[in-house]
């Protein structure tokens, strides 16, 4: 769970995955120093979860990095190498999507023999009522453009809301700032022939914080500038293995 200044948000969000939670788990926080004391109360939530001398819920406050994606990939290694994880799954920390739903992406893995399971907006069941037309429109935008040239396996390529196997996340690194790395390993995932599966869900608005990617039209435009790099990079690299196959195959 990557947090930044989601003091309000972390604890019924974590309050409410523990709740659905079946099977052996822990809820692993990767806090970047938040002024806002998030830390703080994620540590009083641990020492109330963790009395039987069972570790539910771990915060790893880090001084020495920020950023999204790096706090994500701190969290998989810290799940894969000193509590080895079978499966990692992160959201944002927002309330913007629902913890009952974590346990349906698990579920896809365990019961749907899945190895990625992704949150999506963009398929039946799905929706996007947090954000405004301008937001929703963009990300229709992206998505689209990802789909036309990486494939539709995937309808929600910026999703942010994934559960994986850990032989996905041992074999696929994180690359990016901020929801860029989702297209990529999403992408990556699928020409890797992992089994890739979408789970409906609605995103909701978050009730408190702010956003870290902003409200306006430039915000989104300087981080949508990187996500249709990324779908350009992804989309060269695939060509280029369609081409080294077809003189393979001569
Ligand atoms: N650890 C960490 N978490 C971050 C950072 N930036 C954003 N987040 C978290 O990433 C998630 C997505 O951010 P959010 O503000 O919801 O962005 P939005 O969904 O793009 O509007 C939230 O849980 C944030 O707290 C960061 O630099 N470090
Ligand atoms: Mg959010």
């Amino acid at each position: 769970m990557p947090t930044y200044n989601e003091r309000d948000n972390i604890v019924p969000l974590i309050r409410g995955i523990l709740e659905h939670a079946a099977g052996r788990h822990m809820v692993l926080v990767v806090d970047d120093d938040s002024p806002d004391g998030t830390s703080q109360v994620v540590e009083e939530l641990a020492a109330q979860y963790n009395q039987d001398g069972r570790l539910r819920v771990v915060l790893e406050r880090r001084t020495d990095e920020k950023g999204l994606t790096s706090a994500i990939q701190r969290g998989i290694d810290l799940a894969l190498e000193r509590y080895g994880a079978d499966i990692v799954t992160w959201m944002d920390c927002d309330l913007s999507m629902p913890p009952q739903d974590v346990a349906r992406l698990v579920q896809a893995i365990v019961q749907g023999g899945a190895d990625v399971a992704v949150g999506s907006r963009w398929i039946p069941g799905g929706a996007d009522v947090a954000h405004g037309v301008m937001a929703r429109t963009l990300s229709w935008l992206i998505n689209h453009f990802a789909i036309l040239m990486l494939g539709n396996q995937v309808h929600d390529y910026t999703s942010g809301f994934i559960a994986a196997r850990s032989q996905v996340l041992r074999a696929i690194r994180l690359q990016g700032d901020y929801g860029e790395y989702c297209i990529d390993l999403l992408a990556r995932a699928v020409q890797a022939g992992f089994q890739v599966v979408e789970v409906p869900y609605i995103c909701v608005p978050r009730t408190a914080g702010a956003s870290k990617t902003g409200a306006n039209l430039w915000d989104y435009l300087v981080k949508g500038r990187k996500y249709v790099a990324t779908v350009w990079r992804l989309r060269r690299i695939a060509n280029r293995h369609k081409i080294a196959n077809r003189h393979k195959n001569v």
